[in-house]
């Protein structure tokens, strides 16, 4: 496999950038003339970001998964496609070599297919790390289905948010998954959640744990079962649905600043190009290469950068089902050790949690494979960057810091690996195609340099967002209405001297917590589901190791009885109610909620409170009663 639009010097970038600017239609229709259409695009681009309105390869049609399979069968059918590390390093490894997948991709496709799953229909997936994940997110994209991954951590009641909101009639999941020492009763959590949801007709479940399940009859099937059928049927071929290039890929749910998380919709066409674009370039991946991308398929990353993008480049994706510091925290580097990975890809929350662990995990370990370390989710700090080139890459294996967003598809911002310099927290420079801009907050460009704004990008890219799903109002209200003209990031950002861009964290009430987004409002709202809450209100604050924490100020009715039991009970609440990612960090209990004599929650002034800062709480005087402030103040944790 050979990429026509790798670039491969700094006059290369040069030319890329001028080209992707002067001549964005050009730029794009070259680089996507290398993938395989079924019928090429009768235009680049159709756009309008007031309504908005974006359309790339129009007329275009192919399916993905002939890009990710079937084109690489004649040269890289013996290569792997997936490398699969299991949870407990005692477990056998798998490796799926590209005819390997091709086969299970299709033959799951036809299980789908036999059970009715039809073109547009959306297939909700609740899996662990396992190769069946990528296989029936494949197999979904092969017939057309639009597949609505959910991660493993949320609740019933997030699933059953999801599933109602994408009216999902199919679900693919698991007995259980292993995390760490943890068993998860995927298949428990489903049902739970089913019991709201009596629309769904057909539930597939494959074996990885063997806890014991309940199988509901007419509903319920195993995977294996199904595998078994289709195989007797005969016909092992299973032909790509042929999909125009703006008909939609996947739903993916995500948080904003409203208590319910959004269906961010890709499209087939433009998602493809762009995530296997940004791949190639920006980890200058080089045909053998193993890639390690350490994220979950359940979050974007693990969309872009585990399944989609690498297979589409025909790279080799090392697909990991277990934790950073399980059974050690070495286990990563016994990953890279073990399989001589090229390229790891992961989050600054797991090297800060490493790092606290010290050097003894990783000097047990031959890195000297590594080529290339990435980092996505959230901003990283100068220290862990520093940890990470040194006692990681040796000095010797660039580190990418890359900003994008589950709404860009892509990287967006981003340093390309010996290509163009790093800066130590400093995402660097825009992808060719992209054309950020800061904005003040009345919508004005800010011009020049060495100057802070609200990230902007000001014309569409191929793998842009096309609509929240059931809900287009929602997609120009949340990313294209607040300054009109631009696509809203949600995040603040400073340019340096050189053009270079520092992402410095989210301008609207959304927390990145472990590189995980949720909303305060989502956490208020499940705060508030407790019979004892009266009122809550939520802010982050800086947390060592997770980035942000999140820290819960709660108006409870009885304030007699153990606090701390009370706390529990909250977290358990919010538990339940999103998942354990969103349990708060801190509960503080308090008689009254700093307000404005209109009754809106002064969250600025909790923010101060949260990260400690008690002496300097701006400005105070739209406060209906300062007596509160104090209360709260001398009721810190
Ligand atoms: C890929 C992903 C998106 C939010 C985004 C930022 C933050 C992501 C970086 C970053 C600083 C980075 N999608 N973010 N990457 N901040 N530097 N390299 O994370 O939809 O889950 O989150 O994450 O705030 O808006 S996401």
């Amino acid at each position: 496999m050979s990429y026509p639009f790798q670039i491969k010097t700094p006059e290369e970038h040069q030319v890329a950038m001028q080209k992707s600017t002067n001549d964005p239609e050009g730029f794009w229709a070259e680089v996507a003339s290398s993938f395989l259409w079924r019928k090429r695009w009768d235009s680049v681009l159709d756009w309008n970001f007031n309504t908005p309105d974006i359309k790339w390869f129009a007329g275009g049609k192919l399916n993905i998964t002939e890009n990710c399979l079937d084109r690489h069968l004649g040269s890289l059918g013996n290569k792997p496609a997936i490398i699969w590390e299991p949870n407990d390093p005692e477990e056998h490894h798998r490796v799926i070599t590209y005819r390997d997948l091709h086969h299970k991709v299709v033959q799951f496709a036809n299980v789908l297919k036999n059970n009715n799953v039809k073109k547009g229909d959306r297939v909700c997936i609740y899996m662990g790390m396992v190769p069946e994940l990528a296989v029936a997110v494949l197999a979904c994209a092969r017939i057309g289905a639009i597949h609505s991954v959910i991660f493993g951590g949320f609740s019933a009641q997030s699933i059953a948010d999801r599933l109602q909101d994408a009216q999902a009639e199919f679900i693919v999941t698991c007995d259980g998954a292993y995390r760490g020492n943890k068993e998860i009763p995927l298949k428990s959590v489903i049902d739970d959640a089913l019991v709201q949801c009596r629309f769904v007709k057909k539930v597939i479940v494959l074996t990885r744990t063997r806890i014991p399940v309940s199988m509901i009859k007419g509903r319920d099937l195993w995977w294996e079962d199904e595998i078994k059928k289709v195989e007797t049927m005969g016909n092992p071929d299973c032909p790509a649905e042929i999909m125009d290039a703006e008909d939609p890929l996947f739903i993916l749910y995500t948080s904003g600043s409203t208590g319910k998380p959004k269906g961010v919709v890709h499209s087939c066409g433009g998602y493809m190009v762009y995530t296997t674009y940004s791949f190639v370039n920006v980890f200058q991946y080089k045909p053998g290469d193993i890639h390690f991308c350490t994220a979950d398929v359940g979050w974007i990353t693990g969309h872009s950068y585990i399944v989609y993008g690498p297979l589409c480049a025909g790279a080799t994706s090392l697909m990991f089902e277990g934790i950073p510091t399980w059974p050690d925290a070495g286990r990563f580097w016994d990953v890279v050790d073990k399989y001589k990975v090229n390229i790891l890809y992961t989050a600054p929350t797991a090297i800060r949690s490493l790092m606290s662990y010290g050097l003894g995990p990783v000097n047990t370990h031959d890195l000297s494979s590594l080529k290339v370390l990435g980092s996505v989710g959230e901003p990283i700090n100068e220290e862990a960057w520093q940890w990470l080139n040194e006692n990681i890459g040796k000095g010797k294996c660039p580190v990418v810091d890359t900003w994008w967003q589950t709404e860009t598809g892509g990287i967006m911002i981003s340093n390309m690996a010996g290509i163009t310099p790093s800066k130590p927290s400093y995402a660097t420079l825009p992808l060719p195609g992209v054309q950020p801009v800061l904005v003040d907050d009345a919508g004005k460009e800010i011009e020049g340099n060495n100057v802070s704004g609200n990230l902007c990008i000001k014309f569409p890219w191929p793998s842009i967002i096309r609509t929240t799903y059931g809900d287009h109002e929602r997609c120009r209200l949340n990313y294209f209405s607040t300054y009109p003209g631009y696509y809203f990031t949600g995040d603040g950002c400073y340019r340096d001297e050189a053009g270079n861009y520092r992402i410095t964290g989210r301008v609207d009430d959304v927390l990145n917590v472990s590189g995980h987004r949720i909303g305060t409002a989502e956490v208020e709202n499940a705060i508030n589901m407790h019979a004892g809450v009266i009122e809550s209100a939520v802010v982050g604050y800086p947390h060592d190791i997770k980035g942000q924490g999140i820290y819960a100020f709660v108006i409870y009715s009885s304030t007699h009885g153990d606090e701390n039991l009370s706390r529990q009970d909250i977290s358990q609440t919010v538990a339940r109610i999103i998942g354990a990612i969103a349990r708060p960090d801190k509960i503080q209990f308090v008689s009254n909620l700093p307000k404005t004599r209109s009754g809106k929650i002064m969250r600025r002034i909790l923010r101060k409170i949260a990260e400690g800062e008690v002496e300097n709480l701006g400005d105070t005087s739209t406060l209906l009663d300062p007596n509160v402030v104090e209360e709260i103040k001398n009721g810190k944790l």
